[in-house]
């Protein structure tokens, strides 16, 4: 069984400060870190929401959010306090102002490196539960991927009270191991 690590869109702007601040976001640092460290894994993957200032999700566009994870910006670096220099790939979505990028899988090389490695499992942590989680870990499990969430390392925007906990009993439903 060869594992990877993937770490979604845990940047500047989804922690506190941020332009899109995640509640809670910050609070998944040491678990993130320690996943990381403990050498489990085969591969350790760091996607980044990875937007144009045009991007249609963001509020001039008509879309949900404020301009956010702007296309090398400071909003849009990984959170400092990530041990990068262990971070093997990173994978950059949404970088197009039409494609949303919720999943990490959209129209980039995430398929091919996790194949390239021989990946069966991926462990996913990182931000937003309700939105880049969860369409990442939806389509891991619609490749044949074995998925966990794990929940100390996660967390969620919860637009709506409960969307967290509702895409986790989606994700269980789905196939994945939520832990
Ligand atoms: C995300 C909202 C907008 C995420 C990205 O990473 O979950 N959420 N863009
Ligand atoms: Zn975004």
């Amino acid at each position: 069984m060869r594992e990877a690590l993937l770490i979604i869109d845990f940047q500047n702007d989804f922690v506190a400060g941020g332009a899109l601040p995640v509640p809670h976001g910050d609070e998944i640092l040491d678990r993130v870190n320690e996943l990381i460290d403990s050498n489990r894994f085969d591969l350790v993957i760091a996607t980044r929401d990875w937007h144009p200032a045009d991007h249609h999700s963001f509020k001039d566009q008509g879309g949900p959010w404020p301009p956010h994870c702007i296309q090398d910006s400071e909003g849009a670096e990984l959170h400092p306090g990530v041990h990068t220099d262990k971070i093997d790939v990173v994978v950059d979505a949404g970088f197009r102002a039409g494609l949303d990028g919720y999943s990490g899988f959209e129209k980039t090389r995430l398929e091919s490196v996790l194949r390239e490695h021989d990946i069966d499992r991926v462990t996913v942590v990182g931000l937003a539960t309700d939105y880049c989680v969860r369409h990442t870990a939806l389509d891991a499990l619609r490749q044949g991927f074995d998925v966990v969430l794990d929940t100390e390392g996660i967390r969620g925007i919860d637009v709506e009270p409960g969307d967290s906990q509702r895409a986790l009993e989606e994700l269980a439903g789905a196939g994945a191991t939520v832990r």
